[in-house]
């Protein structure tokens, strides 16, 4: 069951529910006015789907402009799960190699703040490169979307946009690299109740297109991710309080070639086979 955020015709905020490929039931209707209160109730599984067998009121997804799917929760990311991501890293800085290659195989994940929520772009909003950055990547990350007891209520799709030249020139630049306007990209929308077992099944893959043509394109699965959900989730609500809950980013499988960097106007294109596309195109900022 997939919940999202719209703008109806009139540019009012509205949660909806996406029933098939193509519409949005409008949630709004039934008094559902935010997804954070479905997030936080065991019982909104059960609740959705009496509302899909309704007569709430049906708008084509085509004709809804839909929003990030994240109301007050703040954005934290894990990195270096993926074995890929190690070695990348690794290779990009010798400086800091002994740093991925120890967090990696450490009990204590790396975690790390990415984004406020108002600052995160939403499907078809644009993601930005640095102006002062040189080599310039997306990463497409599964997201979990933890209310605000930990639990994973949802998974969604991120982009844990990144300067890895700043990153490799020195590690305590990485808050540069990986914070700044539009590098955080979340949607289409929020998958809810799939267990950990079915979203490990689940493929993630990214095309990058320039001038109409593919610049790059991978894949990877998410069964690649060295530790489980609950472990990372346990760890950032270690002696820390999320009253909205928070969306954390998985970590990147996927690293385009050293050679290639992302350029104003491509489009970034991320599918995880049990959630949908964000789709999103390149800014300079
Ligand atoms: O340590 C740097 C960031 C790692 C990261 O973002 C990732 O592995 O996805
Ligand atoms: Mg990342």
């Amino acid at each position: 069951m997939k919940i999202c955020r719209f703008k109806n015709k009139t540019d009012e905020i509205r949660v909806g529910l996406v029933t098939d490929g193509s519409t949005v039931l409008d949630l709004t209707q039934a008094g559902i006015t935010q997804i954070s209160p479905l997030l936080e109730d065991d019982g909104a599984l059960a609740q959705l789907a009496q509302l899909a067998k309704g007569s709430l009121p049906r708008l084509p997804l085509a004709e809804v402009k839909l929003c990030a799917p994240v109301e007050r929760q703040e954005v934290w990311a894990a990195g270096v799960t993926y074995l890929r991501s190690k070695t990348a890293r690794m290779e990009e800085s010798d400086f800091s190699a002994t740093a991925y290659d120890k967090v990696y195989a450490a009990a204590r994940p790396e975690l790390f703040f990415k984004s406020l929520p108002e600052k995160v772009a939403g499907p078809g909003e644009p993601v930005g490169i640095r102006r002062d950055a040189s080599w310039s990547v997306p990463e497409p990350e599964l997201a979990l979307v933890l209310n605000s007891r930990g639990k994973i209520a949802g998974h969604t799709i991120g982009n844990d946009m990144s300067s890895r030249d700043i990153e490799g020139e020195n590690l305590l630049y990485l808050p540069q690299a990986k914070i700044y306007d539009r590098s955080c990209a979340l949607g289409p929308w929020i998958a809810l109740g799939t267990p950990e077992s079915a979203a490990r099944e689940w493929k993630i893959s990214i095309a990058i297109h320039r001038d109409g043509r593919s610049v790059f394109a991978g894949e990877t699965s998410v069964a690649q991710i060295k530790r489980n959900f609950e472990e990372l989730a346990a760890f950032l609500f270690r002696s820390q309080v999320f009253a909205h809950g928070a969306i954390l980013l998985t970590g990147t499988g996927i690293v385009p070639p050293d050679k290639f960097t992302l350029r104003e106007n491509d489009l970034v294109e991320i599918e995880i086979s049990g959630i949908g596309l964000l789709l999103n195109r390149v800014v300079v900022v």
